[in-house]
Parts: C-alpha cells; sequence; structure tokens
C-alpha cells in the first residue's frame, strides 16, 4: 500500500496533527512523520516533496500554522497529492493559515481541510489511497456506515424524548 507522508511545520503542530496519525493508524495505513519547515528547513522539505514519489508516498498531509506556506512548497516540488492543515497557532486564530494554505495560485493545488482538520485531512489521504485499493475502499464505506447509524440512533434517542 502508499504511503501517506505527514509533515508540520513545527514540533509545536504535534498537538493538532496526532488526530491524523490515529485516524491512519485506525485504518492501518502506513505513513510517516517529519518536522519539515518551509521557512526554517526549505532544502529538507523540498527534498522530501521531489522524492516523495518515488519514495512510496501516494498522499502528503502538510500541517502548518502563522504564515502557513508548507503545504504550497511542498505541492510545487511534487504532484503526489498534497493535503493542507491551516494550524491554530497565533494571535490570529488559525485565519492566517487558513488563508496562506488554500489561496493557492492556479496549476499548484493544495486540497485545504478547515482549521485544525486533522481527522478530515487524514480520511481524505485515506480515500486518495483508496482510489487504488479496494480493501481499504470498503473500509472506508463500512466506517461512514457506523457513523451514519451512531447519528441515527441518536436522533431515535433524542426523538423518543422530545417528540411524544
Ligand atoms: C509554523 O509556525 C509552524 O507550523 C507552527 O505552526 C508555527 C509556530 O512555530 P513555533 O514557533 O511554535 O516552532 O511554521
Amino acid at each position: 500500500m502508499k504511503k501517506v507522508g505527514i509533515i508540520m511545520g513545527s514540533d509545536s503542530d504535534l498537538g493538532v496533527v496526532e488526530k491524523a496519525i490515529d485516524t491512519l493508524k485506525d485504518l492501518e495505513i502506513p505513513f510517516e512523520v517529519h518536522i519539515y519547515s518551509a521557512h526554517r528547513t526549505p532544502i529538507e522539505a523540498r527534498d522530501f516533496s521531489v522524492n516523495a514519489r518515488e519514495n512510496g508516498f501516494g498522499a502528503i498531509i502538510a500541517a502548518a500554522g502563522k504564515a502557513a506556506h508548507l503545504a504550497g512548497a511542498i505541492a510545487a516540488n511534487t504532484t503526489v497529492p498534497v493535503i493542507g492543515i491551516p494550524v491554530k497557532s497565533s494571535t490570529l486564530d488559525g485565519l492566517d493559515a487558513l488563508l496562506s494554505t488554500v489561496q493557492m495560485p492556479g496549476g499548484i493545488p493544495v486540497a485545504t481541510v478547515a482549521i485544525d482538520g486533522a481527522q478530515n485531512a487524514a480520511l481524505l489521504a485515506a480515500q486518495i489511497i483508496a482510489v487504488s485499493d479496494a480493501e481499504l475502499a470498503q473500509k472506508l464505506d463500512a466506517q461512514r456506515k457506523a457513523a451514519m447509524e451512531t447519528v441515527l440512533k441518536k436522533n431515535q434517542d433524542i426523538s423518543a424524548k422530545y417528540n411524544n
């Protein structure tokens, strides 16, 4: 199975990123975690991206806060799909990171999830890998069905409580 690369700009992003790690672990998807910064370690960030496809990565998650150029800088150097997580790490509540991650120029796409949206980043990475992995696709479908059933049960319970 293809691996997912999880890159964060700083170890201070780990609290957010852990949710993506847990989600990939639950789905038994292989992954690697690295701290590479677009600004502080641009050479390492570039080297990772340039070699990502050859190194077996099928999707890359890039999490960064503040002037969050990491996802874009990675996407600039690979056609492996890149998912950006804007991290809420500054006095601007993550809006700075959201805009820095999402507003990519035409030609270099970054699929941006919500501020601190690490779970969805991992699920989207899983869905990308599942395009060519039927077993993983089945797992994702089963997970969706279970989540739907949980909500339907909650609806039943709340209806029983209030709708008589
Ligand atoms: C970004 O700057 C990182 O992704 C992090 O969210 C933010 C702050 O980094 P630290 O100063 O906490 O290392 O590059």
